[in-house]
């Protein structure tokens, strides 16, 4: 037994980390099971750079890497960031190389439409993207194009952005235009990246655009209006374009898996689940629909007890619930780590009241002893995601899920074993919640390349190819899990110890 074998062992022992005998207890080689398909992803502020150019107008993210003093590490910016707007066809190389069935990407509805509004199309953004779509499909790489990952007009954030209900027509308008440009091409649509950071992040904590610390008020107002937008847009494609255009239509949820600390914070865990991502989930997938009891309960019994006049988080009428029910063709998830809860029974802490953290009422951390990435937050914890993907199919009743994202950031560095170890872990997990009937059809690697980590600007790496920011040409070079990641691919079989010989380079292979 090697000596981490041993350590899953006696974790094993107690029943809390029972889950975690599942994953370590792998096969050396194991089959992926037919049918399931292998991409990576980006975003489009992330890569694309060009941030002013042809026509492009300012999004909430030029705004805030603009700003003085630099709220961003390294004052870095999205700028010229991989310069993917004029080097759209290495990109795509680089996905012959891999092998990869697919492609996510986003479009920038700043890109698109320069006012906002589709009074104007910006036609040099358009052909950006009719050239980025029709390069891939060259070489049989489906397009899945996530509508919205978080470059939101600045014009339309000084309106209230996604607290404003406007938004609903806003995004409506847009995401129109977007089936018009591109769906005769594109199958796998996405209307919005992780509502929770956005509205947590964005409106609830100052830790993304546009930066308000509204927690408590301002993110829960964004809940609505992103899920009222998100549905009336998928009803909007089911109705008017799938027809003819034959796609398929869903929303990617942030979901980290919370996992109780002892049998007594079983119901913080479960709590913690349905404030994080229930939010959205219970609405979307669930057979009742609507937000989940417990959050209205709490919110609605807290604000009237501080005061207020109505609860924080706003209702959703039954026409509202009923077009928000079953808006989505699979369960996207993008899924990084775990936490551990406990309950947070003195409710003496420094959360702010009334804050979103308040109302959840539960505390977590993560163990010392699990291995980090270079983002602090990311811990490798496999059994978590597959404790997730088998809550995802008893919860909802086994909907079709993708895997929308999943990686593990470092340093600078073309050897990450890390990342290797990482993916190899996780798809093993993943293949155990399939075996048990997970009825998971995607996974997707995040990321293609390094790129612009929000406000860790280039100082942590997501991608399995390196960028060199130094290098005006933005140079990509592939890392070791590039190459592990592409034989995966190929052979369809995961292999622990595969060690590829990186001094060769990695080839296109036929049929790419
Ligand atoms: C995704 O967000 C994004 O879609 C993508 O753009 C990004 O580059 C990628 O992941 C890597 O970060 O609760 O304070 O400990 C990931 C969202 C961010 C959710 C960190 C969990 C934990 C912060 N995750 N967050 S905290």
């Amino acid at each position: 037994m090697k000596r981490v074998d041993i350590l899953s062992y006696v974790l094993c022992m107690s029943w809390m980390f029972f889950a975690e005998c599942k994953s370590v207890n792998r096969h050396e080689i194991r089959k992926i099971p037919d049918g399931l398909i292998f991409g990576t992803a980006t975003a489009s502020y992330q890569v694309e750079g060009a941030w002013n150019e042809d026509g492009k107008s300012e999004s909430i993210w030029d705004r805030v890497t603009h700003t003085k003093p630099c709220p961003i590490q390294n004052c870095d910016t999205g700028d010229i960031a991989n310069d993917s707007y004029h080097q759209y066809k290495r990109d795509v190389a680089m996905m012959r190389e891999l092998g990869v069935d697919f492609y996510r990407f986003s479009l920038s509805w700043t890109r698109i439409l320069s006012t906002g509004f589709p009074d104007k199309i910006n036609e040099k953004g358009v052909q950006y993207y009719n050239n980025l779509i029709d390069e891939m499909l060259k070489y049989n790489i489906q397009p899945m194009v996530t509508l919205f990952h978080w470059d939101l007009p600045q014009k339309l954030q000084d309106m209230g952005g996604w607290t404003n209900p406007y938004i609903i027509e806003w995004f409506t308008d847009y995401t129109q235009v977007a089936f018009e440009l591109f769906g005769d091409r594109v199958k796998y649509w996405f209307t919005i990246n992780e509502p929770r950071e956005i509205c947590y992040q964005g409106y609830g904590s100052a830790s993304l655009a546009p930066l308000l610390s509204i927690s408590g008020y301002g993110d829960y107002k964004c809940v609505k209006n992103i899920l009222v937008a998100h549905a009336k847009t998928y009803h909007m494609y089911k109705k008017e374009f799938q027809q003819t255009q034959g796609g398929t239509i869903g929303i990617a949820l942030s979901v980290t898996w919370f996992e109780p600390e002892s049998e007594k914070d079983a119901e913080a865990a479960e709590e913690s689940r349905q404030f994080q991502w229930g939010i959205y989930a219970n609405p979307i997938f669930s057979k009742t629909g609507d937000f989940p009891k417990v959050v209205k309960e709490t919110v609605a019994a807290k604000s009237l007890a501080q005061g207020f006049s109505r609860s924080r988080l706003p209702e959703l009428s039954p026409e509202e619930i009923e077009l928000i029910k079953g808006s989505s063709d699979f369960f996207g998830i993008n899924h990084y780590t775990t936490k551990i809860v406990y309950r947070n029974s003195s409710f003496d802490n420094n959360f702010p009241v009334p804050s979103y953290y308040d109302d959840i009422g539960a505390l977590t951390h993560q163990n010392e002893t699990w291995e980090t990435a270079a983002s602090s937050w990311l811990k490798v914890v496999p059994w978590g995601f597959y404790n997730l993907l088998t809550k995802i199919r008893t919860a909802y009743d086994n909907p079709p899920v993708y895997i929308t994202e999943n990686g593990f950031s470092t340093k600078e560095g073309l050897v990450d074993d890390g990342r290797i170890n990482y993916y190899r872990l996780y798809i093993n997990a993943m293949l155990d919640a399939i075996d048990e009937g997970s009825d998971v059809r995607v996974y997707t690697a995040w990321s293609l390349m390094d790129n612009f980590e929000w406000m860790a600007g280039y100082s942590e790496r997501f991608g399995l190819y390196e960028v060199n920011y130094n290098d005006p040409k933005r140079t990509r070079t592939p890392r070791k899990s590039a190459y592990v990641y592409k034989e995966i691919l190929r052979t369809r079989e995961l292999d622990f110890h595969y060690e590829p010989d990186i001094s060769l380079p990695i080839a296109i292979d036929e049929g790419h």
